[in-house]
């Protein structure tokens, strides 16, 4: 496959409500969208960093930087001294530039949607999913206060999610989650997020939540706090489940051999792509480590791969991957929708979605074409 030109695009699209984490509070979403257009077909990435460097250290403006400068301009090295390129030739090819995930996924997806699209294949086909529809979860945010709260997770709830994910701080953990056990009951299934805020001098404090029979506990600590996770893990009876400090299979294997986690949470993004996402679900398996598939509040075209990841048999879990109304009044794509609690694995070729050129056009902020 012949890569000829790559665009770049800056989106804004606001959410429908404030979204509020340990890191900060978001109510709009900022990212970039990759498209490779090839000789014969074109494919589309999303680049899922933050508009801020908060969650992790990429983030949006640095991201279309380094695509721009450095990742773009080596494939196009790499496709031209090869004849073509395949999306097993992406991540080899930008391996020289260290970090920088995020941007990684990005470029290998648009290349694989491009790939798969020549071919007629689903992602979900090509990955190897074993499910037609896969379990909805949501990711509910820090609120003012805890009637506030529960009016979301009632909502949520109504609405046929089937499991809650709380996100919580110092000072917003023990009471949210009393309230939401005392007023929806012991079958919720229901977890919380930490997004690393907080030390393992927490840890009695943590250990209250053991009577609430959590499903995990997400990233309790820093992200290179892989000893301190696996203390933590001693001392808790919650299932220890990390995000943020896996990169990588390597890291997961890691991570898993320490004794850090039970479960983890892959997104493709921070961890380089869908190729390396498929590796950590492996690697899982082979260790009888459960996983589920975070979200990055995409749009459906970042969302639609994640499904198709999600529909993989190692996810048992069910993920982050809530129907588009969850974030956006108008998604950019074809919307996903909640079925039953589920949300359908696209069938059709490639990602199965793309950007309706209107609803596109009236999000996008900037758009540059590099030709290769
Ligand atoms: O930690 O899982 C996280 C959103 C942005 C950045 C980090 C996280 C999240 C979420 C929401 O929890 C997941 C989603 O619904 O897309
Ligand atoms: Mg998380």
């Amino acid at each position: 496959m012949k890569p000829t030109e790559i665009e770049l695009r800056r989106v804004a699209i606001p959410l429908v409500a404030p979204f509020r984490t340990s890191f900060g509070t978001q109510h709009t979403r900022e990212l970039g969208l990759v498209r490779v257009r090839t000789e014969q077909s074109e494919g589309w990435g999303e680049l899922v960093t933050m508009t801020a460097p908060v969650y992790s250290s990429e983030y949006t403006d640095g991201a279309l930087a380094v695509l721009r400068d450095h990742l773009i301009p080596m494939l196009a090295r790499a496709a031209a001294d090869k004849g073509g390129l395949d999306p097993w030739a992406v991540a080899p090819a930008l391996a020289p530039v260290k970090g920088h995930r995020m941007a990684k996924a990005a470029l290998e997806t648009a290349v694989l949607d491009a790939w798969l699209r020549e071919r007629s294949l689903s992602m979900a086909q090509w990955l190897g999913a074993t499910r037609d529809k896969v379990a909805a979860g949501v990711s509910v945010g820090i609120m003012d206060s805890v009637p506030q709260l529960l009016d979301a997770v009632g909502g949520y709830l109504a609405e046929g999610y089937l499991r809650i994910k709380l996100k919580i701080e110092p000072g917003w953990d023990l009471e949210p989650v009393a309230a939401v056990r005392e007023r929806f009951g012991d079958d919720v299934l229901l977890q919380v997020d930490a997004n690393t805020a907080y030390t393992l001098a927490d840890a009695p404090l943590l250990a209250r939540l053991d009577p609430f029979d959590l499903l995990l506990i997400e990233q309790p600590l820093e992200e290179e706090d892989i000893r301190g996770h696996a203390e933590l893990a001693r001392r808790i009876k919650t299932p220890v489940c990390l995000d943020e400090s896996i990169v990588s299979a390597r890291s997961a294997a890691d991570a898993i051999a320490l004794g850090a986690c039970a479960v983890v949470n892959i997104k493709p993004g921070r961890v380089g792509g869908y190729l390396e996402a498929r590796r950590i679900h492996d690697v899982c398996a082979a260790h009888a480590v459960p996983v589920w598939c975070g979200g990055m509040l995409e749009t459906g075209l970042g969302r639609a791969a994640n499904v198709a990841l999600a529909a993989l048999p190692g996810f048992t879990l069910p993920g982050d991957t809530s129907a588009s109304d969850r974030y956006y009044r108008t998604d950019i794509t074809e919307p996903f929708v909640l079925k039953d609690g589920h949300l359908d694995v696209p069938h059709e070729p490639g990602l199965g979605r793309t950007p309706i050129p209107e609803l596109l056009a009236a999000v996008t902020e900037t758009s540059e074409w590099i030709t290769l």
